[in-house]
Parts: C-alpha cells; sequence; structure tokens
C-alpha cells in the first residue's frame, strides 16, 4: 500500500498547488527586524500591514526518509527602498540541502555558508537552485509582480530562524535607480 497522497497539482496561473497540509504567512509586522531602515518599517506599518510572502507545504511521508514539497509567494513590494523577502534561516539539521525552483517573477536568492562565505544568485522563471548543506538561504523579489517559488526538502530538516536574525545575512538588496543592487548590509558592521 502507497502512502497518500503520491501528487500535488500545480496550478501556473494561480501560482499554488492542492491539496496541501500546511499554509502559512508573514505580513510586514511579523517581518518588521528584518529591514534596515526601522524608521521606515515604522512608518509603512502606521499605513498598513501588507501581506509579504504565504507558503504552502505538502509532506510525503513514509515509514523512511520524507520529503516535502512547498511553494512560497512573495509579494512585489520595498521599505525604506529593500525589497520585500522571505525571513531566510538555516535548517536545524544543517547537512540537510534544498532544492528551488523559480517558478514566477524575478528575484535573487541569497546564500550564506556557517563560514561566512555569501554568494547571490539571479532568478528568472525556470532557475533551479541548489542550497547547500551548512547553508542559509533567503529568497527575495526583485520585480514589479509575485515571485512564486517551489521548494523541496527533508521533512526533518527543521528551520532555525535565529542565527539569521542576529545580524541577517551579508548582504541586502535594495533599489537604485529602479535597478536591484547588492550592498553590504549595515547591521553586519561592514
Ligand atoms: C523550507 C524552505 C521554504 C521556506 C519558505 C519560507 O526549508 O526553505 O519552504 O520555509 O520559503 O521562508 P522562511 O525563510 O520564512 O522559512
Ligand atoms: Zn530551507
Amino acid at each position: 500500500m502507497f502512502p497518500l497522497p503520491l501528487s500535488v497539482q500545480f496550478d501556473f496561473a494561480r501560482g499554488s498547488f492542492t491539496p496541501f497540509e500546511h499554509y502559512s504567512e508573514r505580513r510586514l509586522s511579523d517581518l518588521a527586524d528584518l529591514f534596515h531602515d526601522q524608521a521606515a518599517v515604522r512608518k509603512a506599518l502606521k499605513r498598513d500591514d501588507p501581506l509579504v510572502y504565504d507558503w504552502r507545504a505538502q509532506p510525503f511521508v513514509t515509514s523512511e526518509s520524507d520529503l516535502t514539497f512547498g511553494v512560497t509567494r512573495i509579494y512585489p513590494g520595498q521599505v525604506g527602498g529593500e525589497y520585500f523577502m522571505t525571513r531566510g534561516h538555516f535548517h536545524v539539521q544543517r547537512a540537510m540541502p534544498e532544492i528551488y525552483f523559480c517558478l514566477q517573477g524575478q528575484g535573487m536568492l541569497l546564500l550564506e555558508s556557517e563560514a561566512g562565505a555569501f554568494q547571490s544568485v539571479a532568478w528568472t522563471p525556470g532557475t533551479v537552485s541548489h542550497i547547500p548543506p551548512h547553508t542559509a538561504h533567503r529568497v527575495v523579489n526583485t520585480g514589479e509582480a509575485i515571485l512564486v517559488f517551489a521548494a523541496v526538502y527533508h521533512l526533518s530538516a527543521g528551520h532555525d530562524y535565529q542565527t539569521v536574525a542576529k545580524g541577517g545575512f551579508a548582504q541586502i538588496v535594495v533599489a537604485r535607480e529602479g535597478k536591484a543592487v547588492l550592498v553590504a548590509n549595515p547591521r553586519r558592521g561592514g
């Protein structure tokens, strides 16, 4: 007897899939500490509390080594010139890697190893990126439309948000004359 479900169905028009077991969303107020310009965050939150991203996940559970499939949608937007992005995390199980697949939109994947090596990858629809073991990962929406990406990861990988929360990634992505540029993260003392 196979465990169920064996498949989910992705809807390209909606940028979503069914069925899914988990749904979560992050609003600007949930992510306020992420952005470098705290005055701009406070000002924005006086107006409203926009949805920054949501994600759905479906664990495919067997009796042995299990994978989860997830889809994240990052809405377009900026605070203090910094683009909307995911919180970003290491896996609790540091040795567990992940695959990200950009389905819609324009963006950037930020990677930083435990040893502090930083790398960014420009994303267009169709880019498939490997997140190596021991590497923190964050996705930034640098476009004017929604950014949708799929993720495949081990069910027991876990999210460690604390390590990234301490100082963020080595670089942040900001808009300069309408273009996305990477600059040193001021919170990292660079
Ligand atoms: C899980 C995977 C994704 C993220 C999702 C939200 O390992 O990397 O499903 O959880 O993109 O990002 P974050 O950083 O808020 O968990
Ligand atoms: Zn992950």
